[in-house]
């Protein structure tokens, strides 16, 4: 058997991290591996969003150092909204430190980031320090850390030696790194979870070198999991719509890579 043809449920049993079993499982009972990258700038639109959005969702992906109007209260409502619609958090705060600094900033500060988000995500240029930090405030609180392994946008330095190196350093800790940002699946081990933003319906790419692929290419033809999506879904004219649809695409696409095996 492949690993492209089990199920999302059945790859939760290979997770030593509980958080990685929770989205896995949560994606076949839900039925969808559609992430909303809610790339807005007021509370009151991300908290609308996550409220008209989360039922088609198994991520909310956030930026929260772009809100202009943060407060605690904001964090509290998300988490009551995840809760309600079934669905995960994840702050997509692309960490690229020392482990000292990373855990201040993990921790603390105004966001508070591990009291609320169940993922986070890393770079690994700063090699395995960044993980032990963050591991010291995430594994307690059942936290889970994607790295960054390849990036969608054009000329990002992220070569296969890179990726390698990436791959090898989230090995070291099974129970707290649970996948990688990629645009590709890098391994055959079934427990790796692996996102991929730069996803919009036609291929193509913005004025600052973000390059999309479509739901089926990235899910069928290169084997990842979950779709990351912001402007194709915030941009439309209809984003209820817009999100359904995607979400329809994402999933037809894994059913499709299950019966190909
Ligand atoms: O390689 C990457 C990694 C990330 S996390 N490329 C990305 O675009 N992202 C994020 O995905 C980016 O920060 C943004 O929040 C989202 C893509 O947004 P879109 O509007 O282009 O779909």
């Amino acid at each position: 058997m492949t690993v492209s043809s089990l199920s999302y449920q059945d790859r939760a049993d290979y997770c030593q991290a509980p958080i990685a079993k929770q989205l896995l499982q949560l994606m076949d009972e839900k039925k969808t591996n559609l992430a909303l990258s809610a790339d807005v700038t007021s509370a009151q639109q991300l908290i609308a969003y996550a409220e008209q959005l989360g039922p088609e969702i198994c991520l909310l992906k956030t930026h929260i150092d772009i809100i202009e109007d943060f407060t605690a209260g904001l964090t509290q409502t998300l988490r009551r909204l995840a809760e309600k619609h079934h669905f995960l958090i994840f702050e997509d705060r692309k960490f690229a430190d020392i482990g000292n600094t990373v855990k201040h900033q993990y921790e603390g500060g105004l966001y508070r980031i591990a009291d609320w988000a169940d993922l986070t995500n890393a770079h690994s240029l700063p090699g395995p320090g960044i993980i032990h930090g963050l591991y010291e405030v995430g594994r307690k609180k059942n936290r889970g850390l994607l790295l960054l392994a390849e990036m969608s946008s054009a000329g990002h330095l992220m070569d296969s030696a890179y990726i390698q190196k990436t791959l090898a350093m989230a090995e070291q800790f099974p129970d707290f790194v649970i996948g990688f940002i990629t645009q590709h699946a890098l391994s055959t081990h079934p427990h790796w979870i692996y996102l991929t933003p730069g996803v919009k319906r036609d291929a193509g790419g913005d004025s600052l070198l973000q390059q999309y692929v479509t739901p089926e290419k990235a899910i069928y033809e290169q084997g990842t999991d979950i779709i990351i999506v912001g402007r194709g879904i915030l941009a439309a004219k209809d984003p209820l719509t817009e999100a359904k649809s995607y979400r329809q695409q994402g999933w037809d696409a894994y059913l499709k890579r299950r019966k190909a095996g």
